[in-house]
């Protein structure tokens, strides 16, 4: 071999070998592919059109509430009704008109309005309470009156079997206006509320004052004994004073119950009887300033003044 092929084979040799050491040292350090992440699939709802609710806690939880235990009601003992008995003493005594057969009475302001009865005899009168005279007169002879009461700046009358009631000016005795009811027509008082009826049973009913139609009504009761020939009424300071026809005796009446709660016994209080067997205790009128309170009887010669106190 000659010098030149020698070192071209040489040379040959090198290059190969340089270019293996190369393509080696390349092949190692070649970077390894980035494993890119296989990508967790996104959760989406499975079920868009019926989304699982967010809350699921129900906004009215159907859990039953536990029914409580009803407590055990003891026994109901009803409280005994106490009844007062009331005597009385007369304070002062003023003239009355014997001719006034008197079926309602109720006092305003120094006078006392009246409602006489009787067939042919029957009126409404404005009464000066200290002489008697009579101020103002309207007769009523085609009907037998009874209950008087006054409402505001009117009178209201009832009559005994008409079932007709009038009303008039306070001051005038105009006749404003008429109403019906279904029952007899005995006493009449106001409570700034409703209208108090009597119609000679134990029965009291209410009126509407504006409409005059009933709106309620109550027994009156002794216990459990009902108290009939409830007459003249007067209202006085959140209990219904009663005349019970054909006695001496005022009942004091609750007006949520009917219950009685006292007697006023007003024996002996005529000072002037007569044989007239008519002649009975009725009117009852109260001065709500001076905490008077009147009574007296049809055809009586007098009016009194009196205090009650309890007997018992
Ligand atoms: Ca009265």
């Amino acid at each position: 071999m000659n010098k030149k092929y020698a070192v071209f084979t040489i040379i040959l040799i090198t290059t190969i070998l340089i270019t293996g050491v190369i393509s080696t040292v390349l092949h190692q350090t070649q970077p390894t592919p980035t494993q890119t992440p296989t990508p967790t699939p996104t959760q989406i709802n499975p079920n868009p059109i019926n989304p699982t609710p967010i809350n699921p806690t129900p906004i009215n939880p159907t859990t039953p509430t536990p029914t409580p235990t009803p407590k055990t009601t003891p026994t109901q003992t009803p409280a005994p009704n106490t009844i007062i008995n009331y005597t009385y003493t007369v304070v002062k005594t003023y003239p009355h008109d014997t001719s006034a057969f008197t079926q309602g009475l109720v006092y305003d302001n120094g006078v006392l309005f009246e409602s006489t009865g009787g067939f042919g005899d029957s009126s409404l009168r404005k009464v000066n309470l200290e002489d008697g005279c009579i101020l103002q007169q309207y007769n009523i002879p085609n009907y037998f009156c009874e209950g008087l009461t006054l409402v505001n700046d009117t009178l209201v009358q009832l009559t005994w079997q008409n079932q007709i009631g009038f009303i008039y000016n306070k001051e005038t005795f105009t006749l404003l206006g008429n109403f019906s009811y279904k029952t007899e027509g005995w006493g009449l008082t106001f409570d700034s509320n409703k209208l108090i009826m009597s119609d000679g049973s134990a029965k009291l009913t209410f009126l509407d004052p504006q409409t005059y139609q009933k709106i309620g009504e109550i027994n009156v009761l002794e216990g459990n004994t009902p108290i009939t020939n409830i007459n003249e009424l007067e209202y006085i300071n959140g209990d219904i004073y009663a005349n019970i026809w054909l006695t001496q005796k005022i009942a004091i009446i609750n007006p949520q119950t009917g219950q009685i709660k006292g007697w006023i016994d007003l024996t002996g209080i005529n000072q002037h009887p007569t044989t007239n067997p008519d002649s009975v205790l009725n009117g009852i009128a109260y001065d709500q300033q001076t905490n008077r309170l009147f009574v007296t009887g049809k055809n009586w010669p007098n009016i009194y003044h009196i205090e009650i106190k309890p007997l018992n």
